[in-house]
């Protein structure tokens, strides 16, 4: 039972407190790996002042791969910097449920076997989504639901130290193998596919995280849209919500 509280968001299904259709709100985030979209995501939650905003990350839809892909990955042979590694049709049906406020299972993708775990994180019910993601601004059906749009502009040179450090650091690859995917993939991916999406932007935030008057402005934006809404009213929902009763 604490797994699965663990793993579950709650809310009402797709009402609010009066009856009227629930609309969630929709940020995404773009931008190139290491440019900083998970931190500037988290700093957007920890800035807001609203209960229920949750980050939805792009890698829980990574496509499955077929074995003959798999061979390719363990190569390092296998492009996920492609749009056609991505699951945009899952993530669409996943991210319209979320903004009417109906439940959705998003899968937890295992990098390690290249599939889907058979468990999923149940969500449902946030005030607030914030998608973040290499290809978040790319599929006009998608930024179509998005109610803020933001591209993280970080310097190649950056992100290409970060992208190292943690590849190394954090998922046990060597110096050059690192160095090959960037210059296969990652550099490639980035001036094709995921540059020309700052168009479809909003906002472009110079330097990712350290700009904070950036986020200060973008957290104030959707804080005075959600009271527009008059989001206050989740405030009191929340509080008639037993998490015992729903389990
Ligand atoms: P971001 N990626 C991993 O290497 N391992 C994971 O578990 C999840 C993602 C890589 C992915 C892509 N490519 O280049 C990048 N590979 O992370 C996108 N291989 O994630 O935007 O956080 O950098
Ligand atoms: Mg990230």
């Amino acid at each position: 039972m604490l797994e699965h509280k663990k793993n579950t968001y709650f809310g009402t299904q797709g009402k609010s407190w009066d009856g009227t259709k629930f609309d969630c709100y929709i940020v995404g985030v773009a931008g190139g790996s290491g440019s900083g979209k998970t931190s500037v995501s988290e700093r957007i939650i920890a800035n807001l002042n609203v209960p229920w905003v949750v980050v939805l990350s792009m890698d829980s839809y990574y496509n499955v791969l077929t074995s003959e892909q798999k061979i390719e990955a363990l190569n390092n042979n296998y492009n996920f910097d492609h749009p056609n590694a991505f699951d945009f049709d899952l993530l669409l049906e996943n991210l319209k449920d979320l903004k009417e406020g109906k439940r959705v299972e998003v899968p937890i993708y295992d990098f390690v076997t290249h599939s889907r775990q058979p468990q999923t994180n149940t969500l449902y019910g946030a005030n607030v989504v914030i998608f973040e993601g290499i290809f978040a601004l790319y599929d006009r059906r998608i930024t179509d639901l998005m109610d803020l749009k933001i591209f993280v502009d970080t310097d190649s040179d950056i992100r290409l130290v970060r992208r190292l450090r943690r590849d190394i650091d954090q998922r046990g690859r060597d110096f050059n193998g690192v160095i090959q995917q960037y210059l296969n993939f990652v550099k490639p991916a980035f001036d094709q596919h995921i540059q020309p999406t700052v168009k479809n932007a909003d906002v472009i935030i110079p330097r990712g995280l350290e700009n904070l008057v950036a986020i200060d402005l973008i957290t104030k934006h959707i804080q005075r849209q959600l009271n527009e809404r008059r989001y206050s009213f989740r405030w009191e929902l929340l509080k008639k919500i037993d998490y015992n009763e729903e389990l």
